[in-house]
């Protein structure tokens, strides 16, 4: 038998290559890890929402249920809090951060921020969701933590990834050293085991993910970019989570997309909380990740629910929409001038 690597193995073996690391970061990882955990302990219970009760009811036990996206919050708040390793955390459920104002908190040199379920529309259909993660430096210096410490650009990431609470549940990070890697939760013995050391995304894609119900609300760029796709035969696969439709890019390559769309001209994804952290995944995979002309990790953090379009995948695909996107700007320009 190949020996197991667990999660918390690997994040200390990690840790141990690097000779400036104190720790910090690797405990913030584990409460991730733990916290991941109990969010799919809850969401694999789901389906028994009509035995178990609905959320805003009481169940059997007395206890009030919570919605699951709120139960993931909470639970990733209360892990986070607990290490004291994190100053403060930002989450697409909640309006503002959440300074972390403990003894031993408010002066951790950490910000999270997240997005506890994405995909949360899914769960009444039993698709696959996800929790994804970004942890930042903060950029003030002790005390309690402020909105300049979350508006950080990408590329400032210092690690990022995401959780798929799918046929099983894995767990997918990196640092920005060491590649990208995936563990597998053994529910047996309650752990991530690494399933998938260093990954690597396919440099050429075949495969296109987007809402193509979307088609006739795209602008003429991304409608040609959709139309070369289909002429050149590509496989399409949607299924509506970003997690579960970026965690397929990475592992068989291709390209997913959310572009702006006249119902949301920004596009719908949140750059700190979705964009950023899977761009820093795919690029550390080898891959290339884009708003159609700069790179989302270079873009420019100005409000904590900012929304980007996005293209990230394989870097042919995305190279290739780039080049389209440019082609119809200066064909703009010409007429316009
Ligand atoms: P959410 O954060 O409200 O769950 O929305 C984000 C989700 C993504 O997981 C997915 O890529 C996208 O919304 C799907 O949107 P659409 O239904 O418009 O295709
Ligand atoms: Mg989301």
């Amino acid at each position: 038998m190949n020996k197991i690597v667990t999660l918390n193995e690997f994040i200390i073996q990690t840790q141990k290559s690097l000779p400036y690391a104190t720790g910090e970061l690797s405990g913030l990882l584990r409460d991730i890890g733990l916290a991941s955990k109990i969010i799919s302990r809850e969401v694999n219970k789901a389906g028994l929402v009509d035995i178990i009760g609905q959320a805003g009811e009481e169940n059997a036990s007395g206890e009030s249920v919570q919605k699951l996206d709120v139960m993931a919050d909470n639970m990733l708040i209360s892990c986070l809090k607990n290490s004291g390793e994190c100053c403060g955390i930002a989450s697409e459920e909640n309006t503002t951060y959440v300074p972390i104002d403990t003894k031993i908190s408010k002066n951790a040199k950490y910000i999270v921020l997240f997005d506890p379920l994405d995909g949360s529309s899914n769960i009444d259909v039993n698709v696959s969701i996800g929790t994804i993660f970004a942890i930042y430096r903060r950029k003030t210096r002790g005390g309690s933590c402020s909105l300049e410490d979350f508006l950080q650009s990408g590329a400032e990431q210092v690690a990022a990834g995401y959780v798929v609470y799918g046929s099983s549940t894995m767990l997918v990070y990196t640092t920005g050293q060491k590649g990208v890697n995936g563990f597998t939760l053994d529910p047996s013995i309650g752990e991530f085991c690494l399933s998938h050391p260093n990954i690597r995304i396919n440099e050429v894609g075949k495969t296109f993910s987007v809402n193509l119900g979307n088609y006739r609300q795209f602008g003429d760029d991304v409608k040609a970019f959709v139309d070369y796709c289909m002429t050149s035969a590509f496989t399409f696969r949607y299924i509506g989570s970003m997690v579960a439709d970026v965690h397929r890019t990475l592992i068989k390559g291709g390209i997913f997309f959310y572009p702006a769309t006249q119902k949301a001209p920004k596009g719908k994804l949140r750059l700190l909380y979705e964009c950023n952290p899977m761009a820093f995944l795919i690029e550390q995979a080898g891959g290339k990740a884009s708003d159609g002309t700069n790179r989302i990790l270079d873009l420019e953090a100005t409000e904590l629910h900012q929304r980007v379009p996005v293209f990230l995948g394989s870097t042919d695909l995305v190279e290739k929409l780039e080049a389209i996107v440019a082609e119809h700007k200066t064909a703009k320009t010409k007429v316009e001038s």
